[in-house]
């Protein structure tokens, strides 16, 4: 079995607030929401970070890309934002790549 939460998710080993799905990536709600749309975009093959996804399965980033536009679209939110978070010093926790994808709320820039 996997340490990796994200991959156990997209197992189904732990439970998630699934939102949209298809062959190559899962989207569910983040369990610590920052704003009134808070969801998760995870390839469900395994990859650290973005760039490590990007030269594993350029596919797999382009389906993640794809979920969040119809995540978003699902949501209503005509305006939101997108964040990767790479290295512990910008905020990465869950190491498997991952979008968040914020709408409901004024954004301020720059990001904290
Ligand atoms: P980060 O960019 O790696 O910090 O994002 C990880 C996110 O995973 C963070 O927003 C957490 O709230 C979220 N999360 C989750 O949705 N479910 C969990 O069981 C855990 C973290 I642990």
């Amino acid at each position: 079995m996997t340490d990796c939460l994200f991959c156990r998710i997209v197992a189904r080993e732990v439970p998630a607030t699934v939102v949209a799905e298809d062959e190559l990536a899962l989207a569910f709600r983040d369990i610590d929401p920052q704003a009134p749309t808070h969801v998760l975009v995870v390839p469900k093959v395994h990859a650290p970070d973005l760039a490590a996804l990007a030269e594993i399965d350029p596919a797999a980033l382009a389906a993640v890309g794809r979920m969040v536009a119809a995540v978003a679209a699902q949501e209503g939110a005509e305006s939101y934002r997108t964040v990767f978070n790479t290295g512990a010093g910008a905020g990465q926790t869950v190491w498997h790549a991952h979008a968040h994808v914020l709408a409901g709320r004024s954004m301020q820039w720059p990001p904290g």
